[in-house]
């Protein structure tokens, strides 16, 4: 459970998400994302998109007068406190702490500094039959966890979402992941109450898995995500087996994926599942 130290690459060197390649990244090559570190050329264009601004889950520009955002700290009921630490201010616009980014203003992002998440890990032994199935190079057993394919990007995921103002993360886990992976927005009000109280066995028991910095492409030098993910293992399978798992919201897909240390996902998520590997010693 840390906020492990890492050079962001996906939300660097590349056009910002949504933007059909209209905005570009100011390059930042790796020895320039330290802030500690002079790049006198840096010249990020700025760009918030029209999508965020003027809504109630998103702060106000920080030119507006009556924007008094305390940083640092919980600001009403807006949680403003990064979990890397305190985080630096310049010219009152808060400073990314994983470094630049090559854009400045929120782009994507609802909240100036952290946009604080939180990612559901589910997880089961592969079965063969009734056995659990081992894989065939290191004769380790396989884990899968619940991944879904996101709208954005397209890319499989875990399936998190954002922490509503004042909410706490348990109930976000469960949230996002009834939405996400069951569909649960679109189900009537008893189909909803089976699904959560199925749901409610699985996230009975969770381990804070990590907690931190995500490297997200829609990060900016100003706004960022931070999630904290947590595993629930279940280890008989059989809570989980009953799932009927259909991809909903954010999602267009979903399934369960093999752990393995070449899977591409979604951001650095599959940094969060390197951990569980160590724990459960599974197949990685
Ligand atoms: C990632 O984006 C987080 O780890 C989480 O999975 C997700 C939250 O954003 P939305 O899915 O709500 O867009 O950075």
């Amino acid at each position: 459970m840390t906020s492990k130290i890492m050079l962001h690459m996906k939300c660097r060197n590349n056009a910002y998400p949504k933007t059909d390649g209209k905005i570009i990244r100011f390059p930042v090559p790796d020895n320039k994302v330290s802030w500690f570190n002079d790049y006198l050329t840096y010249k990020p264009i700025f760009y918030t998109a029209l999508s965020v601004l003027n809504q109630k889950w998103a702060d106000l520009d920080l030119n507006e007068s009556k924007f008094k955002p305390v940083w640092n700290n919980i600001d009403g009921n807006i949680n403003r406190i990064s979990f890397t630490g305190n985080y630096m201010i310049k010219n009152n616009f808060p400073l990314n702490p994983y470094g630049r980014t090559g854009l400045v203003g929120r782009g994507l992002l609802g909240r100036w500094g952290p946009n604080h998440a939180a990612d559901p890990i589910v997880t089961r032994w592969k079965k063969n039959h009734s056995e659990n199935e081992v894989h065939i190079d290191t004769g380790k057993p396989i884990l899968q966890f619940v991944a879904i394919k996101r709208k954005d990007s397209g890319e499989w995921a875990l399936p998190g979402g954002m922490v509503d103002c004042g909410e706490i993360v348990s109930t976000t886990l469960k949230r996002e992941f009834m939405e996400e992976t069951m569909n649960l927005l679109e189900k009537s009000k008893s189909d909803a109450t089976k699904v959560e109280l199925e749901v409610e066995n699985i996230f009975k028991d969770g381990i804070e898995i990590y907690k931190g910095y995500v490297d997200d492409p829609r990060n900016t030098d100003n706004a960022w995500i931070e999630t904290v993910a947590t595993l629930f293992h279940d280890e008989k399978g059989d809570h989980v087996s009953a799932l009927k798992l259909h991809a909903g919201d954010d999602a267009v897909g979903v399934k369960w994926i093999d752990l393995d240390n070449n899977l591409k996902l979604y951001a650095n998520h599959l940094l969060f599942l390197q951990d569980i590997a160590l724990k459960l010693k599974c197949h990685w």
